[in-house]
């Protein structure tokens, strides 16, 4: 059960948002036509653009003969990023096997948190209900038994969507649309497919009258991906996101200390609180780090690699320990820090 969703028109949106004033206007993001030679291409823009005419990608100076009255903004990357990672924070509480793809849109494997398909309508809804409490925005979230059909069904909905295709429903879902409602299939392929066929506007249906042997002459290894796409099927899977790459968590002692029973209480507890962390993530471990300050703020850093591993209490802790050993043999002095951090696998 995967789960597609994506912000609709997401840095126009967020202006909006931050604007009222702008409300009802069209709004376009990337550059000002009247500075810089008008030079610069749409980032993108709202509805009210699009009906003008505007699109992602568009030259500016275009954009604005075709919708002279919009608001012409720069693009705010800091607004956008706070924003994608507030929403990204929703989304990994829903589930922590997510894929993000941009700044906008994310997979998510919702199978093991709704076992029918009631249930995945329901995270869909609330997943939206919470990112519109939150920041304030819609987007449209799209759920099948793959990452395409998901995608599909999501930008079908736009804007504002919530759609749900039963497996019984994907061949008939997908064979009246555009060839290019594909993922993947760009104006080239479409261009071969419609010479290929002798014939123009191709639905996903047309596609499927051609053989695995005829697609994979044209389009050589891609042939079996658009025979099998074509017909409902993508077996890719969602790429989970390492988002941190290492977690870690430092205490600085409210006096120096040199109290053994202190350190090690204090190195244990950090062990604890990283594993749980660490299994949170559903990743392995390759590296345990520690960093140790003494009295007059002189610190070290040390650390160990191992073959990746199942993040645990133990693990940490034994690592981690014989590292702040060796330096204490080395260094005898008051600790005023103690940290440990955990590295994922690469
Ligand atoms: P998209 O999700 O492709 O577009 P969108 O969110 O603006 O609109 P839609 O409702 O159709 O999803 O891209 C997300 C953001 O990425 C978009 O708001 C701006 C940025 N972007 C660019 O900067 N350049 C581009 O060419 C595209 C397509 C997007
Ligand atoms: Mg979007």
């Amino acid at each position: 059960m995967i789960l597609h969703v994506d912000m609709d028109c997401f840095f126009a949106q967020v202006e909006e948002r931050e604007n009222p004033r702008f409300k009802g206007k069209p709004i376009v993001v990337g550059a000002d036509p009247r500075k810089g030679s008008g030079r610069g291409v749409v980032s993108t823009c709202n509805y009210k653009a699009r009906e003008n005419g505007v699109y992602s990608g568009m030259p500016i100076s275009q954009a604005y003969k075709a919708s002279p009255n919009a608001i012409f903004l720069p693009v705010n990357e800091k607004l956008y990023s706070r924003t994608s990672e507030s929403i990204f924070s929703i989304i990994e509480g829903i589930s922590k096997k997510y894929e993000r793809v941009s700044f906008d849109e994310a997979y998510v494997d919702i199978s093991e948190i709704a076992r029918n398909y009631t249930k995945s309508k329901e995270v869909g809804k609330e997943l939206k209900e919470m990112i519109f409490k939150k920041e304030k925005l819609i987007c449209s979230v799209g759920i099948g038994e793959n990452k395409m059909i998901a995608k599909i069904a999501c930008e079908s909905g736009k804007p504002n969507g919530l759609k749900l295709i039963k497996p019984n429903e994907t061949s008939r879902f997908i064979s009246k649309r555009k060839i290019r409602d594909i993922p993947g299939i760009g104006p080239k392929s479409e261009k071969i497919l419609e010479r290929f066929l002798g014939k123009k506007n191709l639905k996903v249906e047309d596609v499927r009258g051609v053989s695995k042997a005829e697609l994979r002459k044209v389009f050589k290894n891609r042939g079996l991906d658009i025979y099998n796409k074509v017909r409902g099927i993508d077996k890719s899977v969602i790429e989970i996101s390492k988002e941190a790459k290492s977690i870690g968590k430092e205490k600085t002692f409210q006096k120096d200390t040199t109290d053994s029973e202190e350190i090690i209480k204090t190195f244990k507890k950090l062990s604890k609180e990283i594993s749980l962390l660490a299994k949170e993530k559903e990743l392995l471990i390759s590296k345990v780090m520690i960093t140790c300050r003494f009295e007059g703020f002189k610190t070290y850093t040390r650390q160990t690699s191992f073959s990746p591993r199942k993040p645990s209490e133990e693990l940490i802790y034994k690592k981690g320990i014989k590292l702040l050993l060796k330096l204490l043999l080395k260094e005898y002095r008051a600790i005023r820090l103690l940290g440990i951090r955990v590295l994922f696998e690469e």
